[in-house]
């Protein structure tokens, strides 16, 4: 059994529902009740394209399935809730990255471990700290020592009621 974090994102068609559709998705691939989520937050998109604020979480789950089949799996849900990117870093429904599959450490053509960018994502960082303060990341790196005041005031966190 694996212990596995996803990030979510979305800032269309109403994003805020899109995770909560992508969390009932997740919830039937967690073994049994091993499923958590973070906050809600608010964030200001990263990357030069114009586009509206995302809101972003972070999903912890165990699961029996491969990274590969795990990516398909997100993959499929993404495409469910009709993703739309319409350009390279632009805007999306709703964004499903694998983050952390154990210590697990690869890079191929449709997976990189863990997560290529996550260390500069405070979107990524604060709810994964948020469910996993005591993570260490596979470097070696512990999770807390990249959080920041500064880094935490980049989000607003959201009132919802999962
Ligand atoms: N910016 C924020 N704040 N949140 C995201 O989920 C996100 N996703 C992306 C890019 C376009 C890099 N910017 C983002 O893919």
């Amino acid at each position: 059994m694996a212990k596995v974090y996803v990030a979510l994102g979305a800032n269309l068609e109403n994003p805020s529902a899109q995770l909560d559709d992508a969390c009932i998705a997740l919830k039937e691939l967690a073994e049994s009740s091993s499923f958590q989520i973070s906050p809600y937050y608010g964030s200001v998109p990263m990357g030069e394209v114009v586009q509206p604020d995302y809101i972003n979480a972070v999903a912890s789950l165990e699961t029996q399935l491969s990274p590969i089949e795990l990516l398909d799996a997100l993959q499929a849900i993404e495409q469910q809730q009709g993703r739309v990117r319409l350009e390279h870093w632009g805007p999306r429904t709703l964004d499903l990255d694998m983050l952390l599959y154990d210590n697990v450490t690869l890079t191929s053509k449709r997976l990189t471990l863990p997560h290529y960018g996550m260390k500069q994502r405070s979107f990524v960082l604060v709810p994964l700290f948020d469910l996993a303060p005591e993570l260490v990341l596979p470097c070696g790196t512990p999770l807390r020592s990249l959080i920041t005041p500064s880094l935490q005031a980049e989000l607003q966190e959201l009132d919802t009621d999962h």
